[in-house]
């Protein structure tokens, strides 16, 4: 398995690990993406915030898409051009931020 994290990886394993991760989760080209839907664009506001402290924290910076209603994220790592442990391991962290309901 690879773990490096400049190195890519494959997008067999990146398919493995994803049906591990709750949520949908999906490959799309050289990122993992997903998008959560809000109930508006204040709602989505406050999400995306959530999401970009939590990323800020971990060091490391999703494409993010605010819409109304909607809040699209992808993830990649730049340095290794493609998706690697680092993206996973994130997104596991912004689906449970993501999903938390009080
Ligand atoms: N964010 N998504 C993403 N991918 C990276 O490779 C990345 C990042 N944030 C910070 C970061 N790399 C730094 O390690 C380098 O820019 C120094």
């Amino acid at each position: 398995m690879q773990t490096d994290p400049d190195v890519p990886l494959e997008d067999n394993e990146i398919l493995r690990r994803l049906a591990t991760l709750p949520g949908g989760w999906t490959l799309e080209g050289d990122a993992i993406a997903r998008a959560y839907p809000t109930t508006g664009w204040k709602a989505s506001l406050m999400l995306v915030n959530a999401i970009g402290f939590l990323c800020e924290t971990a060091w490391h910076h999703p494409d993010i898409t605010l819409s109304w209603g909607r809040v699209r994220v992808s993830l990649s790592t730049h340095s290794a051009g493609g998706v690697t442990a680092r993206d996973l391991e994130l997104a596991e962290r912004i689906e449970a931020l993501a999903t938390w309901t009080p």
